[in-house]
């Protein structure tokens, strides 16, 4: 084939070559090289374009330099259109509405606990953490806990070596906070706890705590049953009735529990309040003298209240829920309700 036919053959393949060129960096490139490349079509027709016969010349030279031109041109063009597609998604249409993306939320715990702190910073208390893993002075010694009460046995509490243990309440936060500081102490002790005990519906071998600590001179039950009765009115609403009963602790005399009027019934009785009007939220009394000695405070100088409630059950309360294992098992479909 001589090199006017060839020349007529390269200019047909590019028309059809550019028809096939896909906006993609290889399709382009694969197009340059096998016309305009150093070892492409057009630079080997160039090449042959010196021994051609002088009176083909201006003729085959024409043809041959549009060829060239419309090469580059086509070249050059896809390039640009490679450009402006890069860093856009072709696939992607910009008038479909945004997509939802799960935003998640506070484990309701985690809500009922905030709620409570939120409450008692308002009335002055900070807020202390504490290690989970506990020595047996700050979990049981120092609180009064005669060395036989059933609570330091191995069926109760978790030990990891003989003084060792996973804390049973968050009390120990309030030892530690009352062992490097002097009164005015107001604070409070959130956290998880730990005991040994059977698993079912309404117990659990991990839980949380809430609890309160104030230690100053001249504070009175008078003081704690006011405080605690601000609480239940922002916590549960300010129609709820409280009544403390009286009970026992080892860390604090006189103790006594309390409850709130139920908020589903309003005190008539239903069957969440078991037909009694009333809900047991907590548990409280005056730090006994024994615990204010054993952190270094003078209890002839101080007194001090303390109350200790759990979120968990308020929370089941709070929502109904019959089943305190939902609160642990991480279920995504549970905890997207709240
Ligand atoms: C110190 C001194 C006293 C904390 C208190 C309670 C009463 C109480 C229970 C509530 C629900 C435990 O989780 S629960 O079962 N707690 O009734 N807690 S007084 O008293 C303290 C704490 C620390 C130094």
């Amino acid at each position: 084939m001589n090199l006017p036919e060839r020349v007529k053959e390269v200019q047909n393949w590019l028309k059809d070559d550019l028809a096939k060129v896909n906006d993609t960096f290889n399709s382009v490139e694969e197009f340059r090289l096998k016309y305009i490349g150093k070892k492409g079509l057009i630079p080997a027709l160039f090449r042959d374009f010196g021994s051609l016969d002088a009176s083909l010349k201006r003729e085959v030279g024409k043809n041959l330099n549009i060829l060239k031109k419309e090469a580059e041109e086509a070249v050059s063009q896809l390039k640009e259109r490679l450009t402006a597609k890069s860093g856009q998604d072709e696939e992607f249409d910009y008038t479909l509405p945004g997509m939802p993306f799960n935003r998640g939320n506070l484990h309701p715990v985690t809500q009922t606990m905030n709620r409570i702190c939120d409450i008692f910073c308002e009335m002055g208390f900070g807020i202390e953490f504490g290690p989970e893993i506990e020595t047996d002075f700050n979990n049981f010694q120092a609180l009064n806990f005669p060395d036989n009460h059933p609570a330091r046995d191995m069926q109760d509490t978790f030990f990891i070596e003989d003084d060792i243990l996973l804390r049973t309440h968050t009390s120990p936060i309030q030892i530690r906070t009352m062992l490097k500081k002097k009164p005015p102490i107001r604070i409070l002790a959130p956290g998880r706890v730990f005991r040994n005990e059977a698993i079912n519906p309404r117990s659990y071998c991990v839980f949380h705590q809430i609890e309160g600590l104030y230690v100053d001179e001249d504070v009175s039950f008078a003081e704690l049953k006011m405080t605690i009765e601000v609480f239940a009115k922002k916590f549960f609403g300010k129609d709820v009735q409280i009544r403390f009963r009286p009970s026992y602790f080892p860390f604090t005399e006189p103790s006594a529990e309390v409850d709130v009027s139920c908020f589903i019934c309003g005190g008539k009785g239903c069957r969440l309040c078991k037909h009694t009007g009333w809900l047991e939220i907590m548990g409280c009394g005056m730090v006994d003298p024994n615990v204010l000695e054993a952190c270094g405070i003078d209890s002839e100088r101080y007194t001090g209240y303390a109350f200790g409630m759990g979120p968990d059950r308020i929370t089941l309360l709070k929502y109904g829920i019959n089943d305190i294992r939902l609160l642990f098992e991480g279920d995504i479909r549970f905890l997207k309700q709240f």
